[in-house]
This record gives structure tokens, sequence and C-alpha cells, in this order.
């Protein structure tokens, strides 16, 4: 259906989406439901996740992204996925102040997500902002995530193309090896290569590239340097990311990674109606099964268990 915030939000007006977005991330039914209409004008844009320890560049690198970008008249959505003291609640306001010269430049778009301590919900706000940033139109959306599992927001679920930053004081290598991140990299970046140890570093993820299992992977990640602060190496990585959105379509892979996508955010979105839906039902046993389970009576797995079977007979009249 093209209502009036599909039609606006397809011819890239920023308030709609930005209205949009916030009422997703507040999850109003009515937002929730608008993202329904905004679907089917999704899947055009290429979405790259730049992920990496705090501190590392990746807001640096994604500004001076966007400046390489729209030099080639490419049109830029960002999604930045903050990591939130617990004391302020809010976004870290240095990634919008930062990012705001492109704030005038109607061809960028940029959102900083900000996780007000929900489960769960940042993933799936992240995922629509992005949704919403493809209606727009935008040819290329950077999605900023902080990685070496810190982070809800598992940027493989998210992007087509996946740059993992390291720097040379970030010191943060064998965690990102340890939390797997490594494995997940398309393109690795050594920021600040400025820096004394960024040839080490790069050294190192060739090590490990290396180790590989038989048979290699298709695609062979590129080790890349950049200096984001003074706009070094962009043009490389603009390169090298185009370079793999178009392995990514040649090879088939790119149906294959938006496959396993659909399937992880249809499995996340009946975990989660299911879940509503089944604790709103229960609503009035809860706190004596609550009760139950505090006195030992039952155990929670059993009693869980209960609840699904009472709902499997509702569904299944003719069972029993
Ligand atoms: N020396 C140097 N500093 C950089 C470089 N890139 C970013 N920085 C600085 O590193 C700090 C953290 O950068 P930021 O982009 O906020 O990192 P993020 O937390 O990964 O988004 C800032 O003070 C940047 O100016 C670089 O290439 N060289
Ligand atoms: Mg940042």
């Amino acid at each position: 259906m093209k209502t009036e915030t599909v039609n606006k939000i397809l011819a890239g007006n920023v308030q709609a989406a930005s209205r949009l977005i916030r009422g997703i991330e507040d999850e109003t039914p009515a937002a929730i439901a608008e993202l329904k209409n905004i679907y089917p004008h999704t899947g055009k844009a290429h979405i790259v996740g730049l992920t990496g320890a705090p501190g590392v560049g990746k807001s640096t690198l994604i500004d001076a992204l966007i400046a390489a970008l729209r030099k080639r008249n490419r049109t830029v959505g960002v999604v930045a996925v903050d990591p939130t003291s617990p004391f302020s609640g809010g976004a870290i306001l240095g990634d919008r102040v930062r990012m705001q010269q492109h704030c005038v430049d109607r061809e960028v778009f940029i959102r900083s997500m900000a996780n007000r301590g929900w489960a769960g919900g940042l993933a799936r706000a992240t995922i629509s902002a992005v949704h919403v940033m493809d209606a727009m139109g935008k040819d290329i959306i950077l999605v900023e995530t902080v990685g070496a599992g810190q982070s809800e927001v598992d940027i493989a679920r998210v992007a087509d193309t996946a740059v993992v930053i390291l720097s040379p004081i970030s010191g943060d290598e064998m965690q990102m090896i340890k939390a797997g991140i490594m494995e997940i990299a398309d393109i690795f970046v050594v920021n600040k290569a400025d820096k004394e140890g960024a040839n080490t570093i790069a050294s190192a993820i060739q090590f490990m590239l290396e180790m590989k299992p038989c048979p290699p992977p298709k695609w062979k990640p590129t080790i890349l340097l950049t200096e984001a602060v003074f706009n070094k190496g962009i043009e490389p990585l603009v390169d090298e990311i185009t370079r793999h959105r178009q392995y990514l379509a040649d090879s088939g892979e790119l149906e294959k990674r938006r496959k396993e996508r659909a399937k992880l955010e249809l499995i996340e979105a009946i975990e989660s109606s299911v879940k509503s839906y089944v604790l709103q039902e229960v609503a009035s046993d809860l706190e004596k099964l609550v009760d139950d389970i505090t006195r030992r009576k039952v155990d929670p797995y059993t009693a869980a268990l209960e609840i699904i079977n009472k709902f499997s007979r509702q569904l299944k009249p003719d069972a029993e």
C-alpha cells in the first residue's frame, strides 16, 4: 500500500524517514505497520557494515567514505549504532557532530540509533532503519557497529559486505580473533596507519588468512591501510567495497547472503511475535507460575513446556 509516508520516503524525504525510524525505535504499532509498506521497495542498496572496537576510527573513516562516495555520485545512508553509557541513556553525541558536515547534503542521510536498553530491539531497529534508507533510494548504506562481541548487532546479519577495522593502538586484535569477528570480514582495514605497528597488525591478519581451511574461500579478503583522519587510503577502500559488491553479484553469493538474512529476520520476527502473543495469553496465569517456580514446585522449563503444550492443544483440537 502506498501511503503518504511511503510516497514521501520513496521520494527521499528526510523528515518522513526520520519520523518512521523514530517510530520503529519506539516500537509504535503505526510505524511497524508502515514497515510493511516500505519493504517491497527495499533490496537495492549495497549494505556495508563497518565494525571494530571503540576508538579504532570507524566514524572518522565513515566520514571520509561519505565524501569519497559522494564524489562518485553515490547517495549514502549511515546507521550508527552507538555504545550507550548506562548512566546517560543517550547516544554519544560526538558521532553526530563529527558527521554533521554532510548533513547539509541532501543525498546523505545519517541516523544514530540510541540503545535505550531494550533487549533484542536494537538489532531489529537497526535493520529497519537500513530498510527505510534502502527505500529512500540510497545507493550505499554504511552501518557502524562496535565489534568484538560487545554489540548485540551482528554486522554479518545486516551487511552484504563486512569491513573489519583494527588499529595499531587499540590492542584488541586478540579479542577480535577470539570473538570470531575475523571470520566474517570481507575486507580488513588497519586504520591509524600513521601510528607505529600498523604493518605488524597487517602481517598478523595476513598470517591468519593463510591458515584458512581448504578449499580456500572464493573471496580472499584484502588488507588495506588507512589514515582516516588524514583522508589517506580512502579511495582504495571505496574501490575494494565496490569490487566486493561486484563479486557478490557475479558469484551468486549476494542472493545466498540475503536469503540467510531473510531467514534470520523471519525467525526473529516469529520469536518476538510468539513471545508477546503467548505472554499476553498467559498473563493471568503468569503470577501463579512464577510463584510455583519460586517455591520450587515446578522448574521454569517444565512450566514453559506446559504453557506451550496448552497452546498446541488449542491449535490442534483433535490431538488427544
Ligand atoms: N592518528 C590517527 N587518529 C585517528 C585516525 N582515524 C581516527 N583517528 C582518531 O581516533 C579517535 C577515535 O575515532 P572515532 O572515529 O571516533 O572512532 P570509533 O569509535 O571507532 O568511531 C578520534 O580522536 C579520531 O580523530 C587515523 O587514521 N590516525
Ligand atoms: Mg564511532
